[in-house]
């Protein structure tokens, strides 16, 4: 079957991404209490958002609610929760209630500004469908209302009782992780499971490995080429790059976009470079291949802080440019072009490394691929360059350091559900592997604390079936969601807006210290914070002194550690770190065993991968035929954390953000029209979806967003509007690192009624 698809970015495109560069990137506008309470005027902001740069919809959004109030507001100084960006926020409130938010400009991430989502989902704690109490499931499978201690010493009964390897918790999002895995150790369980395998599981096991670094930062704003690879950066750019992104072509530098579809941030790229799905290490192998066999890479920086080049040399030089072209799709003088500009930007330049989704828990080859994307990065000798990736530098704050500060250790929990071999790469962190042991019978009571295994994990059906089988399942929510439907008891947790959080560390050129101060009173006084859910389950459950502290100690504790002062960051929310400014040309210090970046590396061997990087296939092989299935994410939401938000949910609705996307020649192939139903199906079963037919995807792909199919009842805003994704993916893992592959898998799609 042959094909022509362009897949060159139309001219129109580029002159559009022209004009919209010139307007402002992001808002610092209001966002009024009227607007996001009431509706209306903030889904025409939202427009802003969606289109990301043109922020300009914002101001009529707002120029009808421009009265002050007759009270002069509170400013509170926290952060905001409407993604992992975690930007610094300012939150103003009238008489107890929030009026508007705006960016902290002192905070990296932010820079001044905030997002659209983060300025719709400030609603979110007004929302009407919230859990207000505690609540225990009857003989009927309904739920009752109780109150909290009799709640906390029935669940303390049930999992001291058990034995410690038997209980588990799951927790994904930030809020005090460090008092819930606490609680995991003090019962002597090493059940606590965070998101990593369906998140950035292969991320983190890369960069431990061959680097002991933190995540590198990109430069955008001084690179002089970037290579943007499989993510979606206008919808989860920070706020405070994407100004330097929309002047990337003023200063002369450019981008290219390597996806398998056209994101919303090809307005700001040169180029879209198509790329066949799961191929992105071959991309990388050929790259790298390319640099070495012309010496175009920084000799000194690898032999001086490189270890086992030469093996690495060795294994590169066979991936020619035309192997990686037959692999990839993209021609190899494409590939020629990207490796040459690469080498003539450098060090001012990066490949970008996404954060999660399709690098930390998609293929076979996902963690070898983050791997490939790390080391090219050090062969254009990029680190702490200008315009290349940075390390921010930290303290450390661990169980020794908060110890000097009265937080006593307790030792870490040993009694573990899963085998010893299970995830070596990850130390057996995979919440996937867990819901197998629940299945098995061998972890028979579960915590599980604001995350939502039905709709996010893979196979939703088998996650339902293993949940139901647990003793005792107890979900800590603000939601109703699917997987609190299953629950024993229902725990209702207060949000962002209302609680604070561990003080957290934000790696920077001057790293800085954060702090989410509470914006505005409990709305429902019987919901709780994470934190105070730990203590009062430790206390019910007798786990001796391992709670005798409140947050603001162990906050107040960690503030000591790092330099900073506590009550600065009550009053202004961040705080710079004392000695943390760094200055370009620092080497990063690598924390491994000989303090070398490992080129080769015996920890992949020993996980039954290789020593050094190499090409393996994707056990599954797209095609046209078969395309693969990606679900990605939309700018106005956050997985599926925001999706009750009321302003959020009536901007997709308006906007219709729940359609797939079909190759516009393949679905002429299957008759299939823009806007038709199409049945999508796999080995996990078959949905209906709506279609947006376009030549913005590979024909060997299908795209999906990946927020919306809600089926609880009590999520109001998002019940029944779209479908859910994760249900048609296999529970396959990664055995190195026990991650969900999440886009091993294709499709067959036909249209309804066809
Ligand atoms: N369907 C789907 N699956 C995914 C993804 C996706 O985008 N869509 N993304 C993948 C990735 S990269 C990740 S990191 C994971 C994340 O997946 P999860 O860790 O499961 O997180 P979310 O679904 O974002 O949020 C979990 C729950 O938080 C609750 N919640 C929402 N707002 C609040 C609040 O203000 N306070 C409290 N206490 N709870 C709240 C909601 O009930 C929501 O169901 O999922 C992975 N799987
Ligand atoms: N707006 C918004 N921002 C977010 C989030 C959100 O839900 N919404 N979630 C946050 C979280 S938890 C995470 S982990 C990150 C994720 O952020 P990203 O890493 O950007 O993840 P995605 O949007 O899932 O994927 C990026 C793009 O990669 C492409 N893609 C997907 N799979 C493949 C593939 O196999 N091959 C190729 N070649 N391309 C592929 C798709 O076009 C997709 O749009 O974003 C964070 N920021
Ligand atoms: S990027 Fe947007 S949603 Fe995410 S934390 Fe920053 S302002 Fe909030
Ligand atoms: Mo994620």
């Amino acid at each position: 079957m042959s094909k022509t698809v362009d897949h060159r970015v139309s001219s129109q495109s580029i002159i559009t991404s022209h004009v919209i560069r010139e307007e402002k990137v992001m808002s610092a506008t209001k966002i009024t209490r009227r607007s996001f309470l009431a509706g209306t005027a903030g889904v025409a902001a939202l427009a802003g958002c969606g289109a990301w740069a043109s922020s300009n919809a914002w101001s009529p959004a707002y120029a009808e609610d421009e009265t002050e109030p007759t009270v002069p507001p509170k400013q509170i100084h926290t952060v905001c929760d409407g993604c992992p960006n975690q930007c610094g926020m300012v939150a103003y409130t009238t008489e107890g209630e929030l009026w508007r938010v705006t960016g902290e400009a002192g905070h990296p991430h932010s820079g001044g500004y905030l997002c659209g989502r983060g300025q719709g989902y400030a609603g979110i704690a007004y929302s009407e469908d919230r859990l207000t109490q505690p609540l225990k499931k009857n003989e009927a499978g309904t739920f009752d209302a109780i109150d909290w201690d009799t709640a906390l010493s029935e669940i303390a009964q049930k999992l001291t009782a058990a034995k410690p390897e038997e209980v588990a918790i799951f927790q994904a999002r930030s809020s005090c992780k460090p008092f819930a895995k606490r609680f995991a150790d003090a019962l002597g369980s090493a059940n606590y499971f965070t998101d990593a395998a369906i998140h950035d599981a292969d991320i983190y096991a890369a960069i431990k490995a061959i680097a002991g670094t933190e995540l590198p930062l990109p430069d955008p704003a001084n690179a002089q080429y970037i290579v943007m690879l499989d993510k979606s950066t206008n919808d989860t750019v920070l706020p405070a790059d994407a100004e330097a992104f929309a002047e990337l072509h003023d200063r002369g530098a450019q981008m290219v976009l390597v996806d398998s579809r056209i994101t919303p941030f090809v307005r700001e790229a040169d180029e879209w470079v198509p790329i066949v799905p799961g191929t992105e290490l071959a991309f990388l192998l050929g790259i790298a291949g390319q640099l070495i066999r012309t010496n175009a890479y920084d000799t000194t920086f690898v032999t001086t802080y490189g270890e086992g080049f030469e093996e690495f040399a060795k294994e590169m030089k066979q991936y020619t440019l035309e192997w990686a072209s037959d692999k990839t799709g993209i021609s190899s003088d494409k590939l020629g072009a990207i490796a040459n500009s690469l080498a003539s930007a450098a060090p001012a330049c990066y490949v970008d490394m996404p954060t999660g989704g399709t690098f930390g828990a998609a293929y076979g080859n996902s963690v070898d691929t983050v791997r490939m994307v790390y080391l090219l990065n050090a062969l254009l000798g990029n680190f702490n360059q200008k315009g290349g990736w940075i390390f921010g530098k930290l303290p450390l704050v661990d169980d020794a350091a908060l110890e000097g500060q009265g937080i006593t250790t307790i030792p870490t929990g040993t009694a573990s559900a899963l085998a010893a071999d299970v995830a070596p790469l990850t130390s057996g962190n995979s919440c996937v592997a867990a819901v197998q042991a629940i299945n098995e019978g061998s972890i028979k009571d579960a915590i599980i604390v604001e995350t939502n295994p039905v709709r996010d994990y893979p196979a939703a059906a088998y996650v339902t079936q293993a949940l139901d089988k647990l003793d005792c399942l107890v979900v800590c929510d603000s939601f109703m969601n699917e997987t609190a439907e299953l629950a024993d008891y229902v725990l209702p947790l207060d949000t962002y807006l209302e609680h604070s959080n561990t003080v957290q560390m934000v790696p920077a050129m001057t790293s800085v210290a954060a702090l989410r101060n509470p914006a505005i009173e409990r709305i429902h006084p019987e919901t709780r914070s994470v934190d105070e859910v730990f203590c009062a389950l430790g206390q019910a459950c007798q786990l001796g002194d391992a709670f005798n502290f409140t947050l603001e100690d162990y906050n107040r504790a960690a503030c000591a550690v790092m330099g900073v002062s506590y009550d600065g960051l009550v009053s202004q929310g961040v705080s710079t770190i004392p000695n943390s400014a760094l200055s370009w040309g620092d080497v990063p210090t690598f924390a491994t065993e000989s303090g070398k970046l490992l080129f080769s590396c015996q920890a992949f061997a020993d996980a039954g991968l290789s020593a050094v990087p190499q090409w393996s296939e994707p056990s599954m092989r797209a095609s046209e035929a078969m395309p693969r299935l990606l679900v990605g994410e939309e700018a106005t939401q956050y997985d599926t954390y925001t999706i009750d938000d009321d302003q959020l949910m009536e901007y997709a609705k308006k906007y219709e953000l729940d359609k797939t996307w079909i190759n516009a020649d393949l679905a002429e192939e299957f008759s299939i029209a823009n806007g038709d139903i199409v049945e999508i199906q796999t080995s996990e079963g078959t949905i209906e979806a709506p279609v947006k037919v376009t030549q913005q995807i590979m024909p060997e792909a299908v795209w999906m967003p990946a927020h919306f199919g809600c089926t609880a009842e009590q999520v109001k805003q998002a019940y029944g509007f779209g479908v859910a994704p994760k249900q048609l993916i296999a529970m396959n893992l990664e055995p190195a690192t026990g991650a969900a592959m999440m886009n091993d898998v294709t499709v067959a799609i036909r249209k309804v009624g066809a």
